[in-house]
């Protein structure tokens, strides 16, 4: 079955928690689940990742070749400061989709400009937890092409 790796940064274990008023209710645990679900339902399997340390992500991103078909990452703080997380994904051949939970052009200036923009595919940002199933339809798409 077609895998397709879903990746979250740091403090994003904390979803549902953590500033509830940007980043909503839901858990992290509640998000994994609906999207398992859903890969499924779209024919994908899932595997869901989160760390709160670059170089983990940058790991899990290299073991991610030819393992999986594409990847579904919320980078959270790294969007805005990691080139190790952009390299690694550069070294990935397969589609990149990049999801924020708020709408970062919306908030700090500082939040404006993501490193990973300049790889992903597609963006989705300032859709809730809801962005994520948004990810995994589109990225169901890509990867059947
Ligand atoms: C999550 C974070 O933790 C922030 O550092 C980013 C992102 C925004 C989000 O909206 O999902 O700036």
């Amino acid at each position: 079955m077609t895998q397709i790796l879903l990746l979250n940064g740091p403090n994003l274990n904390l979803l549902g928690l953590r500033e509830p008023e940007i980043y909503g209710h839901e858990t992290l645990a509640d998000v994994v689940s609906a999207c398992s679900e859903l890969a499924s339902e779209l024919g994908l399997s899932l595997r869901a990742e989160q760390s709160n340390h670059e170089g983990v992500l940058v790991d899990l991103i290299q073991a991610a070749r030819g393992v999986a078909a594409g990847i579904i990452i919320n980078p959270a703080a790294y969007s805005h400061s990691s080139v190790a997380i952009l390299d690694a994904l550069n070294a990935f051949a397969g589609p990149v989709l990049e999801v924020h939970i708020s709408n970062i052009h919306k908030r700090e200036a500082f939040r404006h400009h993501s490193f990973v923009s300049a790889r992903a595919e597609g963006v989705i940002a300032g859709f809730g937890t809801e962005g994520y199933l948004l990810a995994v339809r589109r990225m169901a798409s890509l990867v059947a092409k």
